[in-house]
Formats: structure tokens, C-alpha cells, sequence
């Protein structure tokens, strides 16, 4: 175990962890990762950068301050399947959503690694997902040290209040295009009137990690003009979370398709595009 890494992370989630998750909505962790797993997730981001067939969006792209993202390199990335199984973050997050069990929702790359990249708008991930339920939970993890300002940045206990529409991802620049365009609440230009709301964010070293809940507001801060801003995200969730439908205009984040035939809502979210990750499946387990 590399020095200045707890002998075991899973430790790190106390219970005034869970309850600072539970009632902020976010928590930072310190010295969580071991050196090694950073070094599979940059494997990771290299395969899929490398890899013509993983899709990589453009957000305002051909514009100063475009970065790309991925989502879902579950498949395309054998370091990121390990990363879900053989690391400690599926256990910290279980706990951190009081659920035994634990499944992958789903993994995301931001790449703003062209110094100047912009920031990520204000959104809240839950109104993407086709998911009702309490046990979730994301873990974001930056391979580079960014100061407050470049991290993500959160509205405090936001994620308990209400779910608004998304930014459009092919709009990122235009505050007033949303998602849906219908069926849920517009979200109030923070960037805008940041005063008027309880920001909070951290700086940031490799081995530290932020857990939170996708449906609290969050907003990704940009890179410097000399600086790598290397991120990955990952989404968990537990027993109590079910299928749950979404406006219709506009597809589900990543895309399922065939979920919506196999599954009504109220459903468990259960199905191939959902491994299991605790208990970690038999064939999955060192020394099985
Ligand atoms: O890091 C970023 O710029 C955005 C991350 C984000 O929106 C997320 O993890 O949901």
C-alpha cells in the first residue's frame, strides 16, 4: 500500500461521512485511491482515447475551450471493469447508500486536457437517468491536482429539493436551451447569480475523491491555460432503485436501447446493461 493511503479506504466512509453525504449531498474524501488504481483509470482514458470505435462527444465544439466526454466505457475498457470490481469504490459508495447490494449504472470521461476548457454547466445527472430510488450515488475522481475553482463545484443539499430539466449537451453555452423542453422545471441560471446560491467545492490532489448524489446541482469548473483537467465519474446504485420513465422528447443517458421494452416502471433496474458489482459476482473475484 502506497504511503499516505488509508490501509483500507472502505474505513474512510465513516458515519459522519455517510450523514455529511446524506444531508450536503456531496463529501469529499482524502487520500482515498492508492497510486494504482489512478494508474488504471489513466489506462483507461488512454484505451478510449485511442479507440476510434468509443464515441467521443464534443462539447462546444470547434469553439476556444472544447473538451470531449465518453460514457460508458464499461466495454470498451477492460481498466475500467476492473476499476468497478477490484477497487474500494463500490464499497464506499454501498455504504455511503446504506445498500448491500451494488450495480454499475454507468461510467463518464472528462477530458479537458486542451488547456482553456471551458466549464461544464450547471445540471443535476438524475433527470438523464431512467431511475427512481434513494441508493445512488456517484464518485468523481480528477487524475490531475486542480484547485477549488477547476473542480466540481455543487449547490449544497440540493439534491434533496426538486429535479429540473438538463442542459442540452450539443448547447452547452446557451443557458436558456434545455433538454427536455418539457415536463420538468427549468433550472435557474446559477453561473449567473452564483451569490445566490451555497456553492461548495475543494482542491484537489490524485487519490482524493468526491462522492455524491446525482441529483444534487453540479457544475464542472474549467481547466487552466496550463493545465490537464483529467476526470472520471462513475455512477452506482442499490437496492431500493427502480426503472422510471423520462419526457419522451429527448433520449436517456447513455443510450439502452431496448431497456424501455424490457422494463416497466417500478421495475427493479436490473438487466444486462447493469452488472452487478457487490457481491462481486463469482467470476469476477480474485482467487475464485
Ligand atoms: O467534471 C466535470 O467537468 C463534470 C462532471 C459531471 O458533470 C459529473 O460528474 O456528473
Amino acid at each position: 500500500m502506497a504511503s499516505g493511503v488509508t490501509a483500507d479506504p472502505v474505513d474512510l466512509i465513516t458515519s459522519e461521512v455517510v450523514q455529511e453525504f446524506r444531508n450536503e449531498g456531496a463529501v469529499c474524501i482524502r487520500k482515498a485511491l492508492d497510486p494504482q488504481w489512478l494508474m488504471l483509470i489513466e489506462m483507461g482514458l488512454n484505451r478510449v482515447l485511442g479507440d476510434a470505435a468509443v464515441i467521443k462527444h464534443r462539447f462546444y465544439g470547434g469553439e476556444a475551450g472544447e473538451f470531449q466526454e465518453t460514457v460508458r466505457n464499461f466495454d470498451a475498457a477492460v481498466e475500467i471493469r476492473r476499476l468497478m470490481y477490484d477497487s474500494p469504490l463500490a464499497d464506499m459508495l454501498g455504504r455511503c447508500m446504506g445498500s448491500n447490494g451494488v450495480w454499475y449504472y454507468s461510467d463518464e470521461f472528462f477530458i479537458k486536457n486542451s488547456g482553456g476548457a471551458k466549464r461544464t454547466p450547471w445540471h443535476q445527472d438524475t433527470p438523464y437517468f431512467p431511475v427512481a430510488g434513494f441508493q445512488l450515488a456517484s464518485v468523481w475522481i480528477s487524475l490531475d491536482r486542480l484547485r477549488a475553482d477547476e473542480c466540481l463545484e455543487f449547490v449544497r443539499g440540493s439534491h434533496a429539493a426538486t429535479m429540473h430539466d438538463g442542459f442540452d449537451p450539443r448547447n452547452p453555452g446557451d443557458p436558456s436551451a434545455s433538454y427536455y423542453e418539457q415536463g420538468l422545471p427549468k433550472l435557474p441560471d446559477i453561473e449567473a447569480n452564483r451569490s445566490d446560491f451555497p456553492i461548495i467545492s475543494w482542491a484537489i490532489e490524485p487519490g482524493d475523491i468526491i462522492i455524491s448524489s446525482p441529483s444534487i446541482i453540479h457544475g464542472g469548473g474549467p481547466a487552466r491555460l496550463d493545465g490537464h483537467r483529467r476526470v472520471l465519474a462513475i455512477r452506482m446504485f442499490g437496492d431500493d432503485v427502480v426503472f422510471a420513465t423520462r419526457p419522451p422528447s429527448m433520449p436517456i443517458v447513455p443510450l439502452t436501447p431496448g431497456l424501455s421494452l424490457r422494463l416497466k416502471p417500478g421495475d427493479p433496474l436490473r438487466g444486462p446493461w447493469y452488472p452487478r458489482l457487490r457481491p462481486v459476482p463469482e467470476h469476477e473475484r480474485y482467487g475464485a
